[in-house]
């Protein structure tokens, strides 16, 4: 998959993706991320990016032509399938729009910076907006970088094999369930026993009822959407009662 990220902080993007799965992944070859400086796009000898808002106010505004630009010169080389602006009044990102995006051979992100962007990219030249949640950030580098993380370790080969098909089995809207690594005690705190005994039949039904009950209680808004089978229930009830017994 293909990936431009155009931006004014390109040291900032080639920072963040030097690490860790998305690092990997490109190293690979399973991603190719191309980090686009927008100044690179500019025509005056300042090579100014932004100016003030049209009818006054205070901030500064990305200008269109850099953008528009900067896009047909990657057009040109190869059309993409999404031009993403990261803004704060688009779509909220989830796993279902990563999951879909994760899909597509060619993505572009247009990190916006400053108080805003002119409307003309958002109505023009650009196909998605999406916001990463309601709080303000500085700009729509970091966002950027979230979304194409949460897209890029989608990817096939990007994660190891045990870890994507533990991924599949568990991402069906529950929270994790709690993890645990030696020593059995630390500063008096116990690792639960049930993990300590071999049976994986009993950890499988054990983490399953910690994942219902730390969902129902942490989630609302995931446990209205869940659908518990009985097992489930039971389940429930069974890590519901062991909590109250300790
Ligand atoms: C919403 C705040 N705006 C009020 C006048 C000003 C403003 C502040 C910071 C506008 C844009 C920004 C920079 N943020 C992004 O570009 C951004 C963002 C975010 O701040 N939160 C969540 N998702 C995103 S995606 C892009």
């Amino acid at each position: 998959m293909r990936i431009d990220v155009i931006t004014i902080l390109p040291e900032m993007v080639r920072g963040a993706l030097m690490h860790s799965v998305v690092g990997r992944a490109i190293s690979s070859g399973i991603a190719d991320v191309r980090v686009v400086d927008l100044r690179d796009y500019t025509e005056d000898s300042h090579r100014t990016t932004d100016d003030t808002p049209c009818g006054g106010g205070g901030g500064m505004v990305m200008k269109p032509e850099p953008i528009a630009r900067a896009l047909d010169a990657i057009a040109a080389d190869h059309r993409p399938d999404r031009v993403i602006l990261t803004d704060p009044q688009g779509e909220v990102f989830s796993q279902p729009i990563a999951r879909e995006l994760s899909a597509e051979e060619h993505l572009v992100f247009v990190c916006g910076r400053y108080e805003g962007v002119d409307e003309r990219v958002k109505e023009h030249l650009v196909t998605h907006l999406y916001s990463i949640g309601d709080y303000v950030v500085s700009g729509g580098e970091l966002p950027a970088m979230v979304m194409l993380d949460a897209i890029v370790r989608l990817l096939p080969g990007a994660l190891g094999n045990a870890v994507s098909a533990e991924q599949e089995s568990f991402s069906d809207g529950l929270l994790d369930y709690p993890q645990y690594t030696r020593p059995r005690s630390f500063r008096g705190w116990t690792v639960p026993e049930v993990l300590l005994n071999g049976n994986h039949a009993d950890i499988a039904r054990w983490r399953r009822g910690q994942q219902l009950l730390r969902t129902r209680e942490r989630r609302p808004d995931l446990w209205e959407r869940y659908r518990p089978s009985t097992e489930d229930m039971r389940l429930l009830a069974e890590a519901e009662a062991a909590a109250a017994a300790s």
